[in-house]
């Protein structure tokens, strides 16, 4: 929690509690202003929220990177969705150096609690959301691929948590904006 709450004292922190959009959009701007650019950007229908991180992590370390900025691991509940993240992301491939998969988007679904039970990162079985696997996957490859991950080409495949970084989205609810103040 540490990080998003020394964003906070760096800056004007917004003590209020959002109640409208209209208020959230000004807040915004006045944050924006003051010390940070905007990063949660709204998609098409203004019911969430997405933040492309351009620093290869973890996905462990993606996840909890999420729940810092009070958001989630993206979790990919259609084909529109699973468009907008690969298609935010794939430019930045190139962009982006480093050692890094540059075929995979870590996004919200594991399957560590019980292998092959594949739950979103909200604790809803992985079958009510997205769920259009990659040929051969998932195939929990060498009994460690626990954590999901969407590929270049919109499918899903499972992969280890640990030890391969790629870059990833976290996403946020606009309800939650009412509560987190974040
Ligand atoms: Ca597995
Ligand atoms: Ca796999």
């Amino acid at each position: 929690m540490w990080s998003s709450r020394l964003e906070h004292r760096n800056g004007p922190a917004p003590s209020v509690q959002y109640h409208t959009l209209t208020e959230y959009g000004r807040e915004i701007a006045v944050s924006a202003a003051a010390f940070r650019p905007v990063t949660y950007k709204p998609n098409g229908d203004l019911t969430r929220c997405y933040k492309i991180h351009k620093e290869p992590k973890t996905w462990a370390d993606a996840y909890m990177t999420c729940e810092v900025e009070k958001s989630y691991l993206a979790i990919i509940d259609d084909k529109e969705e699973a468009d907008f993240i690969v298609n935010g992301i794939k430019p930045l491939f190139d962009e982006i150096p480093g050692n890094y998969n540059k075929t995979l988007i870590s996004v919200g679904f594991h399957d560590k609690f019980k292998e092959g039970i594949f739950l979103t990162v909200k604790g809803k079985s992985l079958n009510t959301a997205y769920n259009i696997w990659a040929a051969g996957q998932p195939d929990d490859e060498f009994g460690n691929d626990d954590c999901g991950a969407i590929s270049v080409r919109g499918q899903l495949h499972d992969m280890p948590c640990d030890n391969q970084r790629t870059l990833f989205v976290c996403e946020r609810d606009i309800s939650q904006l009412k509560s987190s103040g974040a």
